[in-house]
């Protein structure tokens, strides 16, 4: 719906100064927030940086269900910083989102309201442990192979917010890809839990990419503008070329008959999700849409009286200053 408004609004802006922007961007000088930019690169860069910043936060739920179930202290500690890291890389984005002249309470209400969306993935369960491995090697590394071109963004703040979260990120990967190590190399029962875990995470992995490229709305444009580095098609390649030798190395089996080495296009044929499964998702018909948007909404209700009592105490020391004055 968002998108649609940005697409069919007619542009006002002056040709020749959307003329001197697309040189910025082909010369590849970073925009900053006070200099001039198209209305549309504006609207779409609050789209994609405030989606983004909401998959942080609302990805925070699947992970932070097994905190207090981790099997040792050790894997808690770990669990409990990447659940930290996320959040962190939420407020990096909402704060990189507020350069473009939106509040972080409005791409908070829109959120809550239904009309910003957040990653697709977050809508699948995390039923056991070895979820928690696969969310970290398969859904932290799609963000990671999504990600590290999104360093090179044209839109200074989200690229400089990038390129930190892209060091946490890689650690994350990591500390999935252990999990499943472990479980690969236990007992029998583990090792079928962790087939179990890839069974029904890749192809949601694999949509988080998004649509294929001939379904995307916005990628022509937003690669024009250098908002996107890649296509949805060309990172879920390079997603499953990187990932089917670790699935090897972990002796599972990646859930596709169609999984076959191209030599040609050096590169592995795969099957697609299922687009249909993805567009329901969507439209808030996943497995856990509704679980996600009724705990943000708890913990938004929850948090009123914090914020109330932050801008009480605002107010009193304006006031106070007024009165010094
Ligand atoms: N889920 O025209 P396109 C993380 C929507 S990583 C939901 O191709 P675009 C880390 C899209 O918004 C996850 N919606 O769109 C973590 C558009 O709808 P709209 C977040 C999706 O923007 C790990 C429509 O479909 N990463 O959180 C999805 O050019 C573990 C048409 O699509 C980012 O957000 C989807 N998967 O390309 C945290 C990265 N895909 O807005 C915790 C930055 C598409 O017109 C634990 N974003 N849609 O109503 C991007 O790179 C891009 O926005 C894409 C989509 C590639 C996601």
């Amino acid at each position: 719906m968002y998108a649609q408004m940005i697409k069919s609004e007619a542009s006002t802006d002056d040709p020749e100064q959307l003329k001197e922007f697309q040189a910025k961007i082909d010369a590849d000088i970073k925009v900053e927030p006070r200099d001039w930019m198209p209305e549309g690169y504006r609207k779409t860069l609050i789209r994609q940086i405030g989606q983004h910043a909401h998959s942080e936060i609302v990805g925070q739920l699947p992970e932070g269900n097994w905190i207090t179930r981790a099997p040792t202290l050790e894997r808690k500690m770990i669990l409990l910083a990447k659940v930290q890291d996320e959040a962190g890389h939420g407020l990096y984005l909402y704060a990189a989102a507020e350069t473009l002249g939106v509040s972080r309470d409005d791409l908070t209400e829109q959120l809550l309201s239904g009309k910003m969306k957040y990653s697709s993935i977050f809508n699948y369960p995390t039923l056991n442990w070895a979820d928690i491995g696969a969310v970290g090697w398969l859904v932290d590394g799609a963000a990671i192979m999504n990600q590290v071109p999104l360093q090179r963004t044209s839109y200074g703040p989200y690229s400089r917010a990038m390129i930190r979260i892209c060091k946490e990120e890689s650690f994350h990967q990591r500390q999935g890809y252990d999990i499943m190590m472990k479980m690969a190399q236990g007992t029998e029962a583990q090792k079928k839990m962790a087939q179990d875990a890839l069974n029904r995470l890749w192809y949601p992995s694999l949509m988080m990419f998004g649509p294929s490229d001939k379904d995307s709305v916005h990628s022509t444009q937003n690669m024009a503008w250098k908002i996107k580095m890649n296509t949805n098609d060309e990172l879920r390649q390079k997603f499953v070329d990187q990932t089917v030798p670790q699935a090897e190395y972990l002796g599972l089996t990646i859930p596709d008959e169609n999984l076959t080495w191209n030599e040609e296009k050096g590169g592995y044929d795969y099957s697609d999700p299922d687009w249909s499964e993805f567009f329901d998702v969507l439209k808030g018909n996943g497995p856990c849409n509704a679980d996600r948007m009724e705990a943000r909404n708890k913990a938004w209700d929850n948090g009123a009286w914090v914020r109330d009592g932050l801008m009480a105490h605002a107010e009193k020391k304006r006031a106070a200053k007024t009165a010094a004055e």
